[in-house]
């Protein structure tokens, strides 16, 4: 058996990914990452054995033809296998290193990972409570990435109502992780956790929508996050400071270069 503890399949880059490659590296543990780039995962065969299909096989006959359903468009090629593992059908897809066992979702798969470390480090909490505590934080992620992914994938043609509807998600989220940051130094407490690293992960992609501000534009929209920095001053230090640990800028230095670049 591998040295893995878990394999991921996905779309490439991902920075649902990064979440459980960064808690990877505090924890000295490998994890295994088998993708292709978003355009090419419709060529793939969704799988524990994920490969690349032969073109014979990317026909409406072909049992595993399926409508995509998030953010991909057209025909993705699932077995029955994966969808067994994975209801959702959703990717990053996890198993662990025999195959058996699914994880989705991305924050639960950094919590695997976390798990499969030594407790020593405290990346997961040190206490029951606090592994609760960082969940709180784990779900209020959730939702904000959830927000997020149907305001980057609608930004090109962005109505009112699903602008209003990502400011007041952003608005609820910062506000919380400014103030929980008013008395601690990381995100769940007084050391760096999967919430640290959740929290960064899921930022730094909804700032993504400061590149696509055509559609914002055409709609005479603001940028959601505009002037924020000054708003949520703690939350934009802290994400700065994670970014510079060596563990978070090998997979999101480049990715938040647009942004960091703007810092004052
Ligand atoms: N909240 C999930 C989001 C996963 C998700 O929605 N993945 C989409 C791509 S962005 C997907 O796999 N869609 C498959 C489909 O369209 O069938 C996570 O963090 O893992």
């Amino acid at each position: 058996m591998s040295d893995n503890v878990l394999r991921i399949f996905s779309y490439l880059p991902n920075p649902r990914v990064w979440k459980a490659l960064i808690a990877a590296r505090y924890l000295g543990l490998s994890v295994e990452v088998v993708g292709d780039k978003p355009k090419e995962l419709g060529n793939w065969l969704w799988d524990f054995a994920a490969r690349p299909l032969r073109d014979e096989e990317k026909v409406p006959e072909n049992p595993n033809a399926r409508q995509s359903r998030r953010g991909f468009s057209g025909t993705l090629y699932k077995t029955d296998a994966f969808l067994q593992t994975q209801p959702y059908g959703t990717v990053p897809a996890a198993f662990s290193a025999d195959g058996k066992i699914g994880v989705f979702e991305s924050n639960s798969i950094l919590r695997a990972v976390a798990r499969s470390g030594s407790a020593e480090h405290g990346l997961y909490g040190r206490s029951p409570m606090q592994a609760s505590r960082i969940d709180s934080f784990l779900d209020a992620t959730l939702v904000f990435g959830r927000e997020a992914q149907v305001y980057l994938l609608g930004i090109s043609e962005i109505s009112a109502e699903l602008h209003q509807r990502m400011a007041g998600a952003f608005e609820f989220f910062l506000e919380g992780i400014e103030q929980a940051l008013s008395h601690h130094d990381y995100v769940a407490g007084d050391e760096l956790t999967i919430a640290d690293i959740a929290f960064a992960c899921d930022f730094s992609q909804f700032m993504r929508e400061r590149l696509m501000r055509a559609g914002l534009d055409a709609a005479s929209l603001p940028l959601v996050s505009e002037g924020a920095e000054n708003t949520y001053p703690r939350a934009f230090a802290h994400l700065y400071r994670l970014i510079e640990q060596p563990e978070f800028v090998e997979y999101l230095g480049k990715y938040t270069e647009h942004f960091l670049s703007e810092r004052s």
